[in-house]
């Protein structure tokens, strides 16, 4: 019974990891990190919340992954109460994407935004609008939100550091020098070495693609583990 216990221990304990998927330290999302919901619309929060002002020009999200090889893209809906992915579409039914789909490694990063470079109508200073971060681990498509107020006026703060910002609107994709980009050490904060800034309250994952291999081995020795002790 000791052994069946601690088997099914070690079997969460790797599960809450591998299922990390992605989580986003900047700027904050919609609702506490729920990695069960991420494969929902904004993870699983419906309704706006905890609005927070945004730059208008030249601003990025900073994100942390579980997975090592990605996609990635970033919708945009002008609405002030964006509930469903209906809100992020074009008026011709397809993705409103403030960062064009583009892929790369690594377990971390930063994502250009520049909300007024992407050809959407309806953004100006003072716009409340919704960013909605689109990330492909090799799981399917997983959601994050930030209901933002753009804002000519602010700053990020200076701890939340982009050294090697990622992504181009849709209109700027013809610049993009190449189809992979690393983001392992382009998320840089304070009082930490690049690419290894330690957990924020939004929920952070193992990074390295080592510790993701090694949980998943476990995982699958956890999980046989628990399969033997079950069928016994
Ligand atoms: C958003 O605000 C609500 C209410 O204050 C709080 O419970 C929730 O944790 C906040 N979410 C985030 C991500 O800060
Ligand atoms: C943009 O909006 C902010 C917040 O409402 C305001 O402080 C700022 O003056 C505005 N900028 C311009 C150019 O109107
Ligand atoms: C934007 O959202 C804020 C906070 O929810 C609200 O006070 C403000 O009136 C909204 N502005 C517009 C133009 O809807
Ligand atoms: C495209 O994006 C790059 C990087 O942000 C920028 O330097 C360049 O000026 C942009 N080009 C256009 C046409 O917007
Ligand atoms: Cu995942």
């Amino acid at each position: 019974m000791k052994l069946t216990s601690s088997v099914l221990v070690t079997a969460f304990a790797a599960v809450s990891v591998v299922n990390a998927h992605f989580s986003i330290t900047f700027p904050g999302v919609r609702g506490p990190f729920n990695e069960d919901n991420e494969p929902q619309f904004c993870d699983g929060y419906t309704a706006p919340a905890n609005r927070t002002r945004f730059p208008l020009t030249n601003g990025f999200i900073t994100w942390e992954a579980s997975h090592g090889s990605w996609t990635i893209g970033v919708l945009l809906s002008t609405s002030t109460s964006p509930t469903s992915f209906g809100n992020f579409h074009t008026s011709s039914g397809g993705d409103q994407l403030v960062v064009g789909y583009f892929q790369g490694t690594g377990t971390s990063g930063c994502i250009r935004i520049m909300p007024t470079a992407a050809g959407i109508s309806g953004i100006q200073n003072g716009s409340n609008v919704t960013l909605q971060m689109v990330f492909d681990g090799g799981d399917g498509r997983l959601y994050q939100c930030m209901d933002v107020t753009l804002d000519d006026q602010y700053r990020i703060p200076t701890d939340v550091r982009c050294a090697n910002p990622q992504g181009q609107p849709p209109s700027n994709s013809s610049s993009s020098p190449s189809s992979t980009q690393s983001g392992s050490s382009s998320l840089v904060k304070t009082g930490t070495s690049g690419g290894t800034s330690s957990p924020t309250s939004t929920g952070s994952p193992s990074k390295g693609g080592a510790v993701v291999t090694a949980v998943n081995g476990l995982l699958g020795l956890g999980l046989a583990g628990v399969l033997a002790v079950i069928l016994a």
